[in-house]
């Protein structure tokens, strides 16, 4: 597991009928996937997110258009623009994440180290800090 939240360059194969991006279990997405899913249609000014995970570990790619993702370790804060397939964005368990900024048409993909579980959210923010200050 990587410790911290990154940009990391996807590769990709490009020719003159356009361009594939290669995502696989690696040093790029470091975790076995065992899920993939998708946002799309979302509302103009619609914010997503809103919560922390314990354990999963994600990897997070515009496919199309572009979206922000704000994430908060419980004592530093980043902001992350994404609007390429080029680049994704690894995302450590333990971080509360707010999404926004979303364009027309954008879809936010979405690799997943585990099944979905809600067992594995922290939905309020004060619980988060205070898990935090347990687990670090
Ligand atoms: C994150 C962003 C990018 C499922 O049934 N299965 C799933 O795999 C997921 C992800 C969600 N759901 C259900 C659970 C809720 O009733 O869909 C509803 C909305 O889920 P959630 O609150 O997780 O949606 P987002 O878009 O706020 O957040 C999700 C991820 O949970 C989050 O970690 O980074 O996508």
């Amino acid at each position: 597991m990587a410790d911290k939240a990154e940009l990391r360059a996807i590769p990709s194969v490009a020719n003159a009928l356009g361009s594939i991006g290669v995502l696989e279990d690696s040093a790029l997405v470091p975790f076995t996937i065992h899920r993939v899913y998708f946002i799309y249609d979302v509302p103009e000014g619609s914010e997503r997110g809103s919560h922390a995970h314990k354990k999963l570990e994600q990897f997070i790619v515009a496919a199309s258009g572009s979206f922000t993702v704000e994430l908060d370790s419980g004592t530093t804060k980043e902001s992350f623009v994404l609007d390429s397939p080029s680049v994704g964005l690894y995302v450590p368990p333990g971080m509360w994440r707010d999404l926004k900024d979303f364009s027309p048409n954008s879809v936010c993909l979405v690799l997943a180290s585990t099944k979905y579980d809600e067992a594995d959210y922290l939905r309020n923010y004060d619980e988060f800090l205070s898990w935090v200050g347990q687990n670090s």
